[in-house]
């Protein structure tokens, strides 16, 4: 028994923190809101192929239906039941879907809501997504079943029964966020229909979670829930293969709840990352790109064996969640691309990129009054596919980052130098900096407001090589600048600070 427990712990504490990645892949992406059918196609057109990782994809569960305002893409954040029908389509095309993806070697990695069900004043009725009936004011969910014993109200001590205050934490863990009926995952009953719906997913074949809302759920809680899911599915992983669990918990400091009561049990979001990082590109409060030289956890970030970091995320691109104006986003490319580029090369935690969809913004003081429109959709909130131009861009407003050159190459460059420590840091003291990752790969950029040139160690042998943010390697030609490194290892850049994109990177794969 005693040995037993030992295992279990072991298991716990080694497993969870692998995104379980295959054959040197290292980064996952964000097809926020996309159908399975244009994911699986994806993985099998475009991400196996560049060296993406896997893929984190919308909620799958089923979810309630809201009309006023029309589809919003929260309210798939709402569930009514584990059933895996949505608007990113049903349970087959989930099945399809996550059969292609491994079969090329791309994860799946699932956006599990589990704290909560529906909104309190969802209504009754079967306005939800697989037509499951449900009664929100009743607290009655027949799809799961739920029924209003297995919610947490009775414990949550505030008079509107919301969060009202994020330095009271048992307010933050047994109250409801923004209305939503907040589950009582103490009851054994309630931890099982949980693992069972996550089990359900890892027999299908998916390789991980995203676990929504951590901050609202107690650490013992999940990792009882944690505690009973199953190995990954031996078909695609290798036996003994623990599901990769990144929180989402928002922790930039300033509220009890800590990230680090989470770390234990698998890997957390870090969101001081983007909001620190966007301050940084934009110039702000006086921060400069040579102040990255300790970035990581010099900066009062979680070890990087336990972060999944992002330059925005779903909520933060729209302002919600947290991070406030300093986020980056597509909507900023030129600067998105620099940080992007940054996170991607920078040896700190796993990486997530973003791919978003295009919406009409109207902002108003800051804030933008339309943060709640829903994917590119034809009527009755039926998600429009992603269609793909000529030019290997995305059509139907989904504005697809992970395609763009620039980002997917540097997908590419960090799987080229995987292991690799930092190496050879220079900075101007400035807006210009430049490293390598040991002798596998080098960056360097310009972010100042005058041009640069420059001779630096890059720490590779010696050759000519293609930079893969101006161009690409195709063939034995390069579409962009050329760098020749000597056989001392130097090399000569020259960025201007009006070019497009003011950042070169040159690595291992892109000698010429
Ligand atoms: C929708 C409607 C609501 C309605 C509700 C129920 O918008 O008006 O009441 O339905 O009918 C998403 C949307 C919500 C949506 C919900 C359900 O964002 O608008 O509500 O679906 O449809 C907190 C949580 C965090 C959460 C984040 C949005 O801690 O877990 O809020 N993110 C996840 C998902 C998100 C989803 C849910 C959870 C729910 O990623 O998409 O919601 O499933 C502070 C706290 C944070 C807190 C934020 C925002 O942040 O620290 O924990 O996040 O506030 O309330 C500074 C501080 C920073 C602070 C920030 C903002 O930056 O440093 O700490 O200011 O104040």
């Amino acid at each position: 028994m005693k040995l037993l427990i030992l295992v279990t712990l072991l298991g716990l504490s080694s497993a969870q923190f692998s995104p379980n990645t295959r054959s040197g892949r290292t980064s996952i992406v964000h097809l926020f809101e996309w159908r399975w059918a244009d994911i699986a196609a994806e993985c099998e057109r475009y991400l196996a192929p560049n060296g993406f990782g896997g893929v984190q994809i919308s909620p799958p569960s089923e979810s309630i239906v809201v009309t006023n305002p029309s589809y919003p893409w929260w309210q798939r954040y709402q569930p009514i039941s584990y059933k895996l029908c949505s608007r990113s389509g049903n349970e087959n095309e989930l099945r399809d879907m996550i059969t292609r993806c491994n079969n090329v070697g791309v994860n799946i990695y699932v956006d599990a809501v589990i704290n909560h069900m529906c909104g309190s004043g969802g209504g009754a009725g079967t306005h939800s997504s697989c037509g499951t009936y449900f009664n929100a004011n009743t607290k009655e969910f027949p799809g799961v079943p739920y029924s209003a014993l297995d919610f947490n109200d009775s414990k949550c001590k505030t008079g509107s029964g919301e969060i009202e205050n994020y330095n009271d934490v048992n307010q933050v863990r047994n109250c409801r966020l923004v209305g939503l009926l907040d589950l009582a995952l103490e009851k054994d009953y309630v931890r099982g229909k949980v693992a069972d719906y996550m089990n359900k997913l890892i027999d299908m074949g998916v390789a991980g979670f995203r676990v929504d809302a951590c901050k609202h759920m107690w650490p013992g809680d999940l990792s009882a829930i944690y505690g009973r899911l199953k190995n990954l599915n031996t078909k695609w992983f290798s036996s003994g293969s623990r599901p990769f669990i990144f929180q989402e918990v928002i922790d930039l400091g300033g509220e009890p709840i800590k990230a680090s009561e989470y770390t234990g049990l698998g890997r957390v979001t870090e969101f001081k990352y983007g909001a620190k990082l966007g301050n940084v590109v934009r110039k702000w409060n006086g921060e400069k790109l040579s102040y990255l030289k300790n970035w990581g956890e010099g900066w009062g970030m979680m070890p990087t064996g336990k972060a999944l970091v992002f330059v925005d995320n779903h909520d933060n691109q729209r302002g919600h969640g947290a991070g406030g104006a300093s986020i980056l986003t597509f909507w900023d490319a030129r600067l998105y691309k620099i940080a992007t580029g940054f996170m991607l090369a920078h040896p700190y935690g796993v990486t997530r990129v973003m791919s978003s969809y295009r919406w009409n913004r109207n902002i108003v003081n800051g804030q933008d009054r339309n943060d709640w429109i829903g994917p590119p959709s034809s009527s009755g909130g039926v998600t429009k596919p992603v269609t793909i131009n000529s030019d290997s861009t995305c059509g139907n407003d989904w504005v697809c980052e992970h395609r763009w050159r620039q980002i997917k190459n540097m997908v590419i460059f960090r799987n080229v130098v995987n292991g690799q420590p930092l190496s050879n840091w220079w900075d101007n003291g400035n807006n210009m900096i430049a490293f390598g990752r040991g002798n596998r790969g080098f960056i360097i950029i310009n972010n100042d407001t005058w041009s640069m040139d420059i001779t630096l160690n890059t720490g590779l042998p010696g050759g000519t090589y293609c930079d893969v943010i101006s161009g690409q390697k195709e063939g034995s030609r390069c579409t962009g600048k050329q760098v020749t490194v000597g056989s001392d290892g130097r090399a000569n850049f020259k960025i201007s600070n009006s070019d497009q994109d003011p950042f070169i990177a040159i690595h291992a794969s892109s000698k010429l």
